[in-house]
């Protein structure tokens, strides 16, 4: 593989992903294609956009026009889609813009892919496409869909496109299903960066009614490392489930957070519970371990130590995102419950 086009990665874990490919494929360029919403955030590559082997093109996944222009530059071998829209509550405040990017992008992104016969396609997806555990058992690859938010019923249409696109067309693509992901360059509207970074201000942490919902936390770094064993020796066709075997309650790990920051318990805040709310997310991982020989490396420990520490070398960059737009979300969100 010479060219690998990545979608949506100026957000969190596309930005991690093209940095962890860089780094380890020298022979490797790559064509990041982001819209720029606002969780696309070019200072998220800062370090890299001299890379002579990094190119950038401004877009949407589902402008047809502007992809067959940006893919017809030059042959690209492979796609790995991380473009959507990610946030639970802003899917429950406004649909829209979760169906046109996370349905309709998917769809028109193939169709381009497809027209210019690019051979391989990996679809980032999640394990809120599964729904919601009870306190027992594991998601597996076979466990049906069961999307509870208008964010995961998106994620889970685009999912069920790749699969017909494949089944139909023999379109060659794999499916990842990551768990929660936690580390640098994740934007603070994710309860990990909100709380550091809430915390760090001396303001409250909303924990969303008794805090008892459980994640399985994983490193982006581990995740990236997943989705490119996918995308070099992924099975098409197949979906391939990625988690961090640690499975924390949400105040768990706000006590972990407050006592790691040195900050006192009287920060937290109960809140309205979000509608819905999916109980318990735990994923059983060893399909990708069995077949791509991957398996988490980073413990919670090491990882939320040093995400903690990479949030306090960068209070700048936090500083440009919460006085901008997302100090107006924030305020819809939050402003009658703090
Ligand atoms: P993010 O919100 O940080 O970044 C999304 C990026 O996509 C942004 O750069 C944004 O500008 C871009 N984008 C949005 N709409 C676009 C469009 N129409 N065209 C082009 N670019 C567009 O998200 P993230 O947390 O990095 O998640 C990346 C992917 O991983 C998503 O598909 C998400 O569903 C999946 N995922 C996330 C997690 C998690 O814990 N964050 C876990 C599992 C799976
Ligand atoms: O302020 C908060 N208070 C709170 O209690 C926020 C933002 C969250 N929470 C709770 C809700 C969840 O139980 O913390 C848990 C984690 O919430 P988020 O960080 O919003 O993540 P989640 O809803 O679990 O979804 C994430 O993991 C799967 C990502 O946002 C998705 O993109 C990914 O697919």
């Amino acid at each position: 593989m010479k060219v690998l086009c990545v979608t949506g990665g100026c957000g969190f874990i596309g930005s991690n992903f093209i940095r962890l490919m860089l780094a380890g494929h020298p022979g490797l360029s790559i064509l990041n294609l982001d819209k720029l919403t606002y969780a696309g955030n070019p200072e998220n590559l800062a370090d890299i956009e001299n890379n002579s082997r990094y190119a950038f093109a401004r877009g949407d996944i589902a402008d047809r026009a502007f992809l067959e222009e940006a893919l017809s530059r030059g042959p690209v071998d492979a796609v790995v889609n991380f473009a959507a829209e990610s946030h639970v509550d802003r899917s429950i405040l406004d649909s829209g813009p979760f169906v046109r990017t996370n349905v309709v992008g998917t769809q028109v992104l193939m169709d381009v892919c497809r027209e210019l016969k690019i051979g391989r396609f990996v679809q980032v997806s999640t394990d809120e496409v599964y729904g919601s555990l009870g306190p027992d058992g594991l998601f597996t690859e076979d466990t049906p869909l069961a999307p509870n938010s208008p964010y995961s019923a998106s994620k889970t249409a685009g999912d069920l496109l790749v699969r017909a696109y494949h089944h139909t067309f023999g379109f060659p693509a794999v499916i990842t299903r990551c768990s929660n992901n936690y580390g640098p360059y994740q934007f603070p509207e994710k309860i990990i960066p909100l709380f550091i970074s809430n915390a760090l201000a001396g303001q409250s942490l909303p924990v969303y009614g008794q805090g008892l919902n459980v994640r399985d936390w994983i490193h982006v770094e581990d995740h990236c490392r997943g989705v490119e064993a996918a995308l070099l020796k992924g099975r098409a066709g197949e979906v391939y489930n990625f988690g961090g075997r640690c499975e924390l309650t949400n105040i768990e790990l706000t006590r972990t957070l407050l006592r790691l920051l040195g900050k006192p318990e009287s920060l937290i805040r109960h809140v309205t519970d979000r509608p819905g709310h999916d109980l318990r997310y735990a994923i059983d991982c060893s399909k990708a371990e069995r077949e791509l020989g991957w398996s988490p490396r980073i413990s919670f420990a090491d990882g939320l130590k040093s995400t903690i520490d990479w949030y306090l070398g960068h209070g700048e960059w936090v500083e440009h995102i919460r006085s901008g737009e997302y100090a107006k979300y924030y305020e819809q969100q939050y402003g009658g419950r703090l």
